[in-house]
């Protein structure tokens, strides 16, 4: 039944490079919307704070600004919208696809997605932010040398997925260079003009 709950409820996919702004944007969706918020860096950070076996090869690969296995998140992601499914109108998943591959291997095995909503912005401010919050997140991928990884692995598979959701007319792009309710303001208008 809950596999059943998948395939009437939104997904919406959330992508941008890493200090775009993403997760900051995703909680004020979900005040207004009501959506359900799956973010999988925050999942993947959960099962490394669980001390598992798995959890401290994830640090490895996070600190080092590289992907974690694409069947590590998609399980993570899918055990996680099955056991919210029943209670959620929609779902956004923040931070996903990360590479091409992982979109596609979505659809075949969750469900469509309704759109994309992708965050555009320079890498110096990508950099500044994420410089910012490192004063006080004590993220173990806050840091000058792991920023400059996350950006190179960002920017080379940025243009597939957009290429790929723009074809299929499912890319909302935001600018998100600006203040987080200005750029909010964009989002919400995304929104709307999907039906939502
Ligand atoms: P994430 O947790 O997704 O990290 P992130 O890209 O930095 O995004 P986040 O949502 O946290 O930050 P935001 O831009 O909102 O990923 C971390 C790592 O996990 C990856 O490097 C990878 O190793 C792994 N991973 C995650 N998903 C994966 C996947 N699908 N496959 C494989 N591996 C995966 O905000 C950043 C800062 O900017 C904040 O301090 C915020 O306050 C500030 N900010 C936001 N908007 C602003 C604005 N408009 N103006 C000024 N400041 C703003």
């Amino acid at each position: 039944a809950a596999e059943e709950a998948l395939k009437s409820t939104k997904v919406v996919f959330v992508l941008g490079g890493p200090g775009s702004g993403k997760g900051t944007q995703c909680k004020k969706i979900v005040e207004k919307f009501g959506y359900t918020h799956l973010s999988t860096g925050d999942l993947l950070r959960a099962e490394v704070a669980s001390g598992s076996a798995q959890g401290k090869k994830l640090t490895e690969i996070m600190e080092k600004g590289e992907l974690v296995p694409l069947e590590t998140v998609l399980m993570l992601l899918k055990d996680n919208m099955i056991a919210r499914a029943p209670n959620s109108r929609g779902f956004l998943i923040d931070g996903y696809p990360r590479e091409m591959e992982q979109g596609v291997r979505f659809e075949d095995e969750v469900r469509e997605s309704d759109f994309l909503l992708y965050f555009n912005v320079s890498e110096e401010t990508m950099t500044s932010r994420l410089l910012g919050r490192a004063q006080t997140s004590g993220r173990v991928d806050d840091n000058e040398e792991t920023i400059k990884q996350r950006l190179k692995t960002f920017s080379e598979n940025k243009n597939a997925i957009m290429e790929y959701y723009s074809k299929g007319n499912k890319m909302e792009m935001i600018t998100a260079e600006k203040s987080v309710d200005e750029v909010f303001a964009e989002v919400v208008r995304a929104f709307e003009g999907r039906g939502i």
